[in-house]
Order: structure tokens, then C-alpha cells, then sequence
């Protein structure tokens, strides 16, 4: 059934996508930005791989392309007044929010960034439940949130809820979070915040604790080349699989973080979209938070490298791994085992990691290797700053210069 669908943070890496795929498949879609992200590449002299039109060039792009019509509202989560605005008259059925600061790194600058991503996301989060409950109660409420949330427990993770035994009585609780950086906290929040939306003012939502997401296109990226979506690679903002791609195009070492044994869950760009349109078509119920474990398969950052070093090697480039100091405090040796199952139940389709796969997103890559920048793939952003006391974390492998 053809649904009005609203995307905060239409212009981003997996926003822009997203709208296109709702709108080719016949819903009525609408995107908000408020082109923060252009002004960080600004800030920090980064560009994504393929030339990314505005907003505007690309809405404009995609109705010639297709004759379909994205909508857009230019404003600020941050601004309630705007949020209701556009919330009140749009009315949507679901709302994709992806419109946050989407780096650890980014968060872990210093002082001012972190507090500008939290207030950031927690702020404009809020505003979007205040926005749903006060305007449009029945809106389905679909919210990026991140694997990340998590952190690396010493126990398997379950899909959002967890039931303590306690004292011979049982509860069933948001399952703990022990996230990694300022980013990852801000997630955490909005989590907390939903809930709490759900439990007290009765809202539809669906919480997606996104793994790290890779690949060059969609389908419907791929139709234009002014369609493309905004893929980095620069030490803040690329993901671990597309620079090490990117790395292996021009024949940089491929950065894995001290030893690499660092686990996470990671899925195809075109599965993000698979995953963000099953649980749109299966809205929570009033007062319901649904949670889902969005990734396809879990890989060791050395295992992902050593992937993308055979592919690149069987293309006859030569490829190196370098095991690089790591920037982060994190644990380099661990256990994980996450659960995934809910988005396979509901039908979700996975297209797995294989070297076919590594092998086009190379080819798209070399397409454009005269704008990769080699000086922002390492940009330094350490979790504990040179000179400042790391305190006695538990984390292992952390290599401080
Ligand atoms: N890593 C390396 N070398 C690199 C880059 C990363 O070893 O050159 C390591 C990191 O230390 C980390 C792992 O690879 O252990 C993943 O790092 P990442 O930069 O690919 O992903 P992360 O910072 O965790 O964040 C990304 C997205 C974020 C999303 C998250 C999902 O930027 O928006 O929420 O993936 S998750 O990791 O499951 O929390």
C-alpha cells in the first residue's frame, strides 16, 4: 500500500538512497535536511568520492530521470517550530530518520563536538517524538539508531530487549549499552528517549541498531550518474570497508587498527534500504518498540581487509595491510556474537560480502580515483588525546602516543 513517507536527512549517504527507493516504489516521499553534513566536509576539508549535485540538482535529477517527485523542506531538526511545521502538514505514515551526526570520530574531536553531536541528535530526535505526539500520533516512527549501541559485551547480544533474573523475580529490560564513543552515546539517548515516548504516550516506533554499512551504489543510484549518493572514505566519515577499498585503488596500506581483531556486524548499502522498507510496511503497534539488529554478517576489521586485499591482488594490483596505531579506545580481542534474526523473519534478503561484489565497488572506485584525496585518510582524531590521562579503562591494545 502506497504510504507518505517523510526521510530526515534526505541528502546523506543512506537518506538520499532511501528516498529514491520509496519514491521509485510509488509512495509519496518527502525529504528534510538541513545540509549539515556538507558543512562538516567543509569544516574538515573532505569530499565524498563521486560528485554529489545539491539536493536540489538531484530532486530535479530524479523526476527527469523518472517522472517521480521527491519534495523537499530545507530546515533544522534542532528547530521545533520547522519539525512541526512540516510534520503537521505532511502527515506522514512513516518517518525515516536518519537525519543525525553519523561519525564516532567526528564526535571524539574535542569538547565542541562532542556536545554539538549530542545536542545535535538528541535535540532533533526529541523534537521529532514532541512533533509525532502533539501533530501526528499515528506516524510510524523508523529510527536509525546503531550496532554500536552495544558496545563489545562478553555475552551474545540480543535483538534490543534482555530478561534479568533477579532475586527470583524477572524483568525484561532495554538490553544494557556500553557504546564507544560520544556518537555512539548519542544513539543510546535517543534509544531511551523512544522508548520512553512509546511507554508513556502510546507512539509506533521502530528502533534499527544499524551495523556499518558498505557500497558505492543502489539501484536506483545507479541510474544517473547526478543520482550518485555521497560515499567517503576519509579517515571521519568512511566506513571500514569503502576505504579500504578506496586504499587498495590507490595503493595505500590498508589501515586496520592495532590487531584487528575488532568485530562488528556489516551490510550492503542495498540491504539498508531492504531493512528500512520491511519495517516501514510493518508498523509497531501504538505503544509498541520494535527493535531489529540491522546487519547481514559479522567480520573481523582484519578479516575485511584481508577480503579486500585478495580481491584486489586476483584484479593484479599489490596490496599491503599495515596494522596502524589505533586512534580509538577499543577492544582489539573479543568476543561477539550478535543476533539478527527479526529482519530475516520479516523477509529480508541479504546480498552477502563476496569478491564479485569487492570487485565492483573497485572498479567504481578506480572510475574516480583522480578525486580521492590520500591526505584525509588519515586524519588523527584520537579517543584519548595525546597527553591526557586514559584513566583505567578496561579496553586492551589501545596504543597511545
Ligand atoms: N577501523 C579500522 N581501520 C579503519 C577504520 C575503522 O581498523 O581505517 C575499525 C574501527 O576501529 C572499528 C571498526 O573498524 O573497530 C569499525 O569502524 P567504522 O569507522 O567502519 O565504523 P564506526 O565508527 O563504528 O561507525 C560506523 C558508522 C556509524 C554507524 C556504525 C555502526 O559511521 O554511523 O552507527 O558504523 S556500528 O559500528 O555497528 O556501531
Amino acid at each position: 500500500m502506497a504510504q507518505r513517507i517523510l526521510v530526515l536527512g534526505g541528502d546523506g549517504y543512506l537518506g538520499w538512497p532511501t528516498a529514491m527507493s520509496f519514491s521509485r516504489a510509488g509512495h509519496r516521499v518527502a525529504v528534510i535536511d538541513n545540509f549539515a553534513k556538507r558543512q562538516w566536509e567543509l569544516e574538515l576539508g573532505v569530499q565524498p568520492l563521486f560528485p554529489t549535485p545539491t539536493l536540489h540538482e538531484r530532486a530535479r535529477a530524479w523526476r527527469e530521470v523518472t517522472e517521480n517527485e521527491i519534495e523537499l523542506h530545507v530546515g533544522d531538526l534542532t528547530d521545533y517550530a520547522f519539525v512541526e511545521a512540516v510534520i503537521d502538514g505532511f502527515r506522514p505514515d512513516t518517518i525515516i530518520h536518519y537525519g543525525e551526526q553519523p561519525s564516532a570520530p567526528y564526535s571524539m574531536i574535542d569538547v565542541r563536538h562532542a556536545t554539538y553531536t549530542q545536542a545535535n541528535n538528541v535535540i532533533g530526535n526529541l523534537n521529532v517524538l514532541f512533533a509525532i505526539r502533539d501533530r501526528s500520533p499515528e506516524s510510524h516512527l523508523v529510527k536509525l539508531g546503531t550496532m554500536g549501541e552495544y558496545g563489545t559485551p562478553d555475552i551474545d547480544i540480543e535483538e534490543g530487549y534482555l530478561t534479568v533474573s533477579h532475586n527470583g523475580r524477572e524483568h525484561t529490560f532495554l538490553y544494557p549499552k556500553t557504546p564507544g564513543s560520544m556518537y555512539h552515546l548519542s544513539k543510546v539517548h535517543d534509544s531511551h528517549n523512544i522508548h520512553f515516548a512509546t511507554r508513556i504516550w502510546g507512539l509506533r516506533a521502530t528502533d534499527l541498531n544499524q551495523g556499518v554499512v558498505y557500497g558505492v551504489e543502489t539501484d536506483e543510484s545507479a541510474l544517473d550518474p547526478r543520482l550518485a549518493t555521497s560515499f567517503h572514505y576519509d579517515e571521519v566519515f568512511g566506513t571500514a570497508l569503502n576505504r579500504f577499498c578506496v586504499q587498495a585503488v590507490i595503493g595505500h596500506p590498508l589501515t586496520v587498527y592495532g590487531k584487528g581483531g575488532q568485530t562488528r556486524g556489516y551490510l550492503n548499502i542495498r540491504d539498508t534500504i531492504q531493512c528500512v522498507a520491511i519495517a516501514a510496511a510493518n508498523p509497531a503497534d501504538a505503544g509498541e518498540l520494535r527493535i531489529y539488529n540491522q546487519f547481514t554478517e559479522q567480520f573481523s576489521v582484519l578479516e575485511l581487509a584481508e577480503r579486500v586485499k585478495d580481491a584486489a591482488e586476483s584484479l593484479g594490483w599489490t596490496v599491503s595491510i599495515e596494522h596502524a596505531r589505533n586512534p580509538r579506545k577499543e577492544l582489539e580481542q573479543h568476543y561477539y556474537n550478535a543476533k539478527h534474526s527479526k529482519l530475516l523473519d520479516l523477509g529480508l534478503q541479504p546480498r552477502l560480502l563476496n569478491d564479485e561484489l569487492i570487485d565492483t565497488m573497485l572498479g567504481r572506485i578506480q572510475d574516480h580515483r583522480d578525486r580521492i584525496d590520500p591526505t584525509t585518510l588519515v586524519q588523527d582524531v584520537r579517543w584519548v588525546p595525546a597527553g591526557a590521562s586514559a584513566g583505567a579503562g578496561s579496553a586492551v591494545g589501545v596504543n597511545r602516543r
